[in-house]
């Protein structure tokens, strides 16, 4: 049996890292085989061209060259990671996937949307997600967060190519994700982020048990993230 594919996404420091990690552990813990991933990244080349889009060494070349540089990233990550594993019946959680193009370089990037949808069309194909979570914070809380952390000992020192746009940039952001999951209520469910981790990871748990039923899901004792 196919395993499931639950992707994280919404604006800069939402949560999304936290609570795929979270969500990871809490379907490990039933015994399923699950593969945490990130994007850009996730596989040897990918990680590659995250260094290149995150850096902003790419950015001079305008937001049509960063989408096909993300859907290379993107493809890499597909063949080598995620089909594999989905086809091994084991469970890919995966913080960011082809709604953060959509978002970041369609809706706000302003590139033209056929072309996304083009890219879409031939990099994933059918492999998209079953569940999607956004998780929601207002623009100006998911930068003091993002902020926070760089003052953390051994966090990032600079912002990275998108946390240092300007907070217009952020709030399209948010608006664009708003849209997205109002347009798709059948994958993509929307989640309140302001809230306390412990309750936002409870709310994502129960949604995908809900909608997964992953207790029912066959028992994979094999650990399979990296
Ligand atoms: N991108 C990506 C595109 O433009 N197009 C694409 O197609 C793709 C795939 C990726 C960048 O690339 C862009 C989007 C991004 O700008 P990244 O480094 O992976 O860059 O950055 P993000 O995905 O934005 O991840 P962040 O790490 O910035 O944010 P997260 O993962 O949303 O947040 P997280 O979990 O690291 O949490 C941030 C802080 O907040 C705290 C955490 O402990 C942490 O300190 N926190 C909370 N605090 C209070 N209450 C809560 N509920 C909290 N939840 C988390």
């Amino acid at each position: 049996m196919r395993g499931r594919f639950i992707t994280f996404e919404g604006g800069e420091g939402t949560g999304k890292s936290t609570h795929a990690a979270t969500l990871a552990a809490r379907l490990k813990s039933l015994g399923l085989g699950v593969r945490l991933t990130r994007e850009p990244g996730g596989s040897v080349g990918a990680e590659i061209m995250r260094h290149i889009l995150l850096s902003g060494v790419a950015k001079p070349l305008g937001p049509e060259v960063e989408t096909v540089l993300f859907a290379a990233a993107r493809d890499d990550h597909l063949t080598e990671v995620i089909r594999p594993a989905l086809a091994r019946g084991i469970w890919v959680v995966c913080d960011r996937f082809a709604d953060s193009t959509r978002v970041y370089q369609g809706a706000v990037g302003q590139v033209d949307p056929r072309a996304i949808r083009a890219l879409e069309r031939v990099i994933v194909g059918d492999t998209m997600p079953d569940l999607t979570f956004i998780l929601d914070v207002p623009a100006e809380q998911g930068m003091q967060r993002t902020a926070k952390r760089r003052d953390k000992p051994g966090g990032p020192e600079t912002s990275d190519r998108f946390e240092a746009e300007a907070i217009e940039f952020h709030e399209k952001l948010r608006d664009g994700f708003l849209t997205l999951a109002a347009n798709e209520p059948a994958r993509c469910v929307l989640i309140d982020a302001t809230l306390p981790k412990e309750q936002v990871a409870d709310q994502i748990w129960r949604v995908v048990n809900d909608r997964l039923e992953p207790t029912l899901a066959p028992i994979q004792l094999a650990d399979v993230s990296p």
